[in-house]
């Protein structure tokens, strides 16, 4: 008997990418796909929910799940069925929950990113990190052994690194995660800033500064409100800035590290670029509890580090 070689697909799937290019580790590359599978169930309930989209109840009065409680839920589903997750922790929950005992991960979530935007039909996100072990507290985001989110917008695309290069990939119309574009690069001047929480300038002065001279030099302004699709600009133009700075209502920012900050830093890094608290990578930042928030500036590596500069006052 021969033995055949499986023979290249027209379209790579992303079990055959994690299988055959990311050369994955069998148990993280089934979490991989639980996790897509459970997008997959999401994109489908962002798209079929009615106008009861950030209600209680739909149009025939039924009680009906806030889309983001809704995918959370799923998501919890999705990762107790793997049976490969000791513990998750997602933004929903203020609390690190065991599931099964002995597995290797964890898998840290924000299950709707830019849940606020649900109504007005922008795209929004679902952001995830993995790590080994069964907990998360003292690593740092550096530590993450995967990363992947998936943005649901007018078409729904998953991004994910295990480590090794940036990979984008469409849901395409049999329900595939289908390859997109391999290796996302992010070059190292900016043309586009995308700049959250704005409203800091009032009373942070070094970020009315570089809001100034983003605007002195005529840099172009690409902003949702969805970190997800803010930072999935950056990757797909290959260049930009993003950023979340502190201010008096949120002295650290309003992005958590775990949730988000370290799984896009980790992403962008890996294309390229740079990540930055204003001080050190956000690699490097130790994770102190679930809930910690820290300034982020990510994207363009030169930009960043301008940013920094004029952040610091200098
Ligand atoms: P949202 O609250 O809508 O979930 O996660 C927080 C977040 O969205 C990010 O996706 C987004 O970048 C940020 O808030 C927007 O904050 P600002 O309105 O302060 O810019």
């Amino acid at each position: 008997m021969t033995k055949s070689a499986c023979p290249i697909p027209e379209h790579i799937s992303l079990n055959y990418h994690l299988f055959h290019r990311a050369k994955c580790p069998d148990d993280l590359r089934h979490l991989l796909i639980d996790i897509s599978r459970a997008a997959k169930y999401i994109s489908h309930a962002i798209q079929t929910t009615d106008t009861g989209l950030t209600k209680t109840t739909n149009t025939f009065g039924e009680e009906q799940l806030k889309l983001d409680v809704l995918s959370d839920r799923i998501i919890h589903q999705h990762l107790c069925e793997s049976e490969i997750v000791a513990s998750f922790a997602s933004e929903e929950h203020g609390e690190l929950i065991e599931l099964t005992a002995k597995a290797p991960y964890t898998v840290v979530f924000d299950p709707l990113d830019g849940s606020s935007l649900v109504d007005t039909n922008f795209a929004i996100g679902s952001i995830f990190g993995v790590y080994e072990g069964k907990d998360v507290i003292g690593k740092c985001p550096r530590e993450q052994v995967a990363v992947l989110y998936v943005l649901y917008g007018p078409r729904t695309v998953l991004v994910y690194c295990t480590g090794n290069g940036v990979h984008e990939f469409m849901l395409n119309s049999v329900g595939e995660f289908v390859l997109l574009r391999e290796y996302l690069g992010v070059g190292d001047d900016a043309k586009n800033f995308s700049p959250g929480n704005l409203r800091a300038v009032t009373d942070t002065a070094s970020y009315h500064d570089l809001m100034n001279q983003w605007m002195d030099e005529a840099l172009t302004l690409r902003y949702s409100g969805c970190m997800a699709a803010d930072v999935h600009h950056i990757l797909s133009k290959g260049q930009g800035v993003f950023t979340n700075i502190g201010g008096n209502k949120y002295p650290q920012g309003k992005l958590r590290l775990v949730f988000e900050c370290g799984p896009f830093a980790y992403l962008i890094e890996q294309a390229g670029g740079a990540s930055s608290d204003g001080r050190n990578s956000l690699l490097d930042k130790k994770i102190t509890s679930l809930d910690q928030r820290t300034p982020i500036i990510v994207g363009s590596k030169n930009e960043v580090e301008r940013c920094c500069k004029v952040l610091a006052g200098k």
